[in-house]
């Protein structure tokens, strides 16, 4: 085997201000392939973190390389086809990686700048390729050779995820990592989702299985987080789906003393909260603070349009059990539901308010390729015709798509004035000072960290009009 030099990069997403204010990801999926290919000499390049590359100083990086892995979602596609175009300009073989690629492998018929797409997981087939297995014989794989494009078969999802590698975590500088203005880090317990909504890639990629690693795994991966790290984000779309695995991992965190370290946030389902108080309580008791839930809207005929699987009536529920117990819910929601009027939406803000979600993000109804939304979208000319992703770039303000009742331009009005709505002092102190006399101390951790999510609250609302503005210029 020859040992290859290879560069892994995370492409920019716009930053400093909106979301970049408040997250910047540690980029596991960078991470957990270089654990796979540890024979071979692995760089991670985070444009995230390092955002001193312009097109000299990255020519000047990749020529360096036997060959460049390159992760991209759609929104990145644009940065991602710049970066293959520069190192196809200095011979330098490319190979793409995660959703976009996957879910829609015909990019690389188009674009011969693109020369490799690992299609799913990534380990085994990356492995392999670097390995030197002939490429024919590579599942998962589509690859161009002399001027014609090749397109493997699928390879089957791995058994066990305790057979993964353990993340390469010293590949990276910890410092930059940050989510909400504390030092973080992400940990992939689990993947797939057993669910369908139609907006969504994730049960396409996966193919609705769902597998989890064992607690016993998770704990090992969490002794592996660098040491100054306050939080950890669990990236699992569905982390609670599996309650008795929950409730193992958190008598683990409590035996291992690991919830006096660290604070712990995941995503999860309305459904699985408002049937389980008591798995709450145990996984407060275990340190976490934040369930990030996406409600997507807060009206039954959109929930049941877009397949979401439950009713209405768990949402307060669902609320109400998180706060009893000292949990910030962080609620994600679509703007441009499909049957959603301007009215509709403007009582979806109001409704936010009145269930009491802590904090929310919107974005725009967006038709990722393989979802079911897509589909639709292109079948009734929701979406132009020509819409490439190649065209839109990072952080584009204008949305992708108009809906039967919203045009592109009304989602984006709505988009800012979801946050100028929720994001308003006035209704923020009332429910805090509200939240303090009905659930201390539940609520300890806040007074902890209060200076610093002031801090980071003030600068937030602050940038409000830019959340999604910004694009990234070096390389674009
Ligand atoms: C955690 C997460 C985030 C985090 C952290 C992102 C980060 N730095 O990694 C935050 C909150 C910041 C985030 C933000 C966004 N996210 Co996000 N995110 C996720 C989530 C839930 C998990 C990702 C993850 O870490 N998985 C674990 C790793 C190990 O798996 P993986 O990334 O899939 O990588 C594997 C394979 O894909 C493949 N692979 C991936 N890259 C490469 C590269 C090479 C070279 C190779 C060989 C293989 C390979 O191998 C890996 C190992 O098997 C996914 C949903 C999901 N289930 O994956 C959505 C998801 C990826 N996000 C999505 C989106 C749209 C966004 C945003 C654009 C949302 C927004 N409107 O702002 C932003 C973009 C931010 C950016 N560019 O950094 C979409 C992407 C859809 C698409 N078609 O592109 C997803 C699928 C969610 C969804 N349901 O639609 N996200
Ligand atoms: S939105 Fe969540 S629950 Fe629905 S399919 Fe996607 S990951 Fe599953």
């Amino acid at each position: 085997m020859i040992k290859l030099k290879i560069l892994l990069i995370y492409p920019p997403f716009p930053s400093g201000k909106g979301m970049g204010a408040i997250i910047c990801s540690p980029p596991l999926n960078v991470l957990t392939l270089a654990g796979a290919i540890s024979e071979h000499t692995v760089d991670i390049l985070d444009l995230n973190v390092d955002k001193s590359y312009g097109i000299k100083e990255m020519e000047k990086k990749l020529v360096n390389y036997d060959l460049v892995g390159i992760t991209c979602m759609s929104p990145t596609f644009r940065i991602v086809l710049n970066i293959c175009k520069l190192a196809k300009r200095n011979n330098v073989k490319t190979v793409l990686g995660g959703f976009h690629p996957t879910l829609d492998p015909s990019i690389i018929d188009k674009y011969d700048s693109i020369n490799m797409i690992v299609r799913g997981e990534g380990e085994i087939t990356f492995k392999e390729l670097l390995d030197g297995k002939p490429k024919k014989e590579i599942l998962g794989l589509s690859y161009r050779e002399n001027g014609k494009v090749y397109h493997n078969p699928d390879r089957p999802y791995i058994k066990n995820l305790d057979d993964l590698p353990f993340p390469r975590n010293e590949l990276v500088d910890p410092s930059p990592y940050q989510y909400t203005w504390m030092p973080s880090w992400v940990c992939e317990t689990s993947r797939g989702c057993p669910f369908t909504c139609s907006f969504c890639c994730v049960h396409e990629f996966y193919k609705r299985t769902y597998r989890t690693k064992t607690p016993e795994r998770v704990i090992k991966e969490l002794y592996q987080v660098p040491s100054q790290t306050k939080l950890v984000f669990f990236v699992d779309d569905n982390f609670t789906l599996n309650k008795k695995r929950v409730m193992r991992i958190c008598k683990l965190l409590k035996k291992s003393r690991l919830n006096k370290k660290l604070m712990f946030v995941c995503q999860s389902r309305v459904d699985d909260i408002a049937n389980n108080p008591d798995m709450v309580k145990e996984m407060h008791e275990s340190g976490f603070i934040c369930f990030f839930l996406g409600f997507e809207s807060l009206k039954q005929v959109s929930l049941d349009e877009m397949k979401k699987a439950y009713s209405l009536d768990k949402v307060r529920k669902c609320i109400d059990i998180c706060h009893y117990n000292g949990i910030i819910v962080f609620g994600s929601f679509i703007i441009g539901n499909i049957g959603e009027t301007k009215e509709d939406t403007l009582t979806n803000f109001r409704l936010m308010k009145e269930v009491e979600i802590d904090f929310m993000m919107t974005n725009p109804i967006t038709p990722f390729p393989g979802t079911q939304l897509y589909t639709e979208a292109v079948e009734k000319g929701w979406v132009e015709e020509d819409f490439k992703w190649a065209d839109r770039k990072v952080g584009q303000v204008k949305p992708p798509m108009a809906t039967p009742d919203l045009t592109q331009d009304d989602i984006q009005e709505l988009l800012m004035e979801s946050y100028h709505s929720f994001y308003d002092m006035e209704y923020h102190l009332k429910k805090s000072i509200r939240g303090i006399f009905r659930y201390y101390p539940s609520f300890n951790w806040t007074f902890k960290h209060l200076p610093r999510f002031l801090k980071g609250a003030i600068q937030f609302v602050r940038n409000l009009d830019e959340i999604v503005g910004d694009e990234y210029k070096a390389i674009d």
